[in-house]
């Protein structure tokens, strides 16, 4: 049985600026999912602060903010069967530094003692947060 999903994928300012875009884009649709909006973003503050809500008051929430208005973003809407999960999958964990080898964050991603915040993408977590957030970044 399918269970064609959509998620939305933030290539951060780190993965743009180190011209890794199309190296993200390439595994993405390589693994068989589907493109089905995408743009460039220079991220207003209030549009962030929404997305990360559920890390406001941590400390690393303002840090993470000002990295992510930094620079451009590229915002992706993907398509596909268990997406949401499986592009969390491509991804890696959090931190670069022991993110699975194999993995975006782990083939790619610098080492967080030097990087902190930064690992080149964003991948909804559930459902709910994939709805919210293309609302959000695609509205
Ligand atoms: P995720 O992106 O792997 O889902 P979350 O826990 O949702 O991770 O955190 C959102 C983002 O906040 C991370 O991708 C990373 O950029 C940043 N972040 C998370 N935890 C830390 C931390 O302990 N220090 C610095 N930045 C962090």
């Amino acid at each position: 049985m399918t269970n064609v999903q959509e998620t939305l994928v933030l290539v951060k300012p780190d993965g743009v600026a180190r011209n890794l875009s199309g190296e993200i884009l390439r595994r993405i649709e390589a693994k068989g999912y589907s493109l089905v909006d995408i743009k460039l973003v220079q991220a207003e503050r209030t549009l962030l602060a929404e997305h990360y809500a559920e890390h406001a008051g941590k400390p690393f929430f303002e840090p993470l903010v000002e990295f992510m208005e930094s620079g451009s973003i590229l915002a992706l809407r993907v398509a596909g069967d268990r997406v949401i999960e499986g592009f969390r999958a491509l991804a890696g964990t959090t931190d670069p530094t022991t993110a699975a080898p194999g993995t975006i964050r782990g083939d790619l991603g610098r080492d967080w003692g030097l990087k902190v915040q930064q690992n080149l993408v964003h991948g909804s977590d559930s459902p709910e947060s994939a709805a919210r957030e293309l609302a959000l970044w695609f509205a």
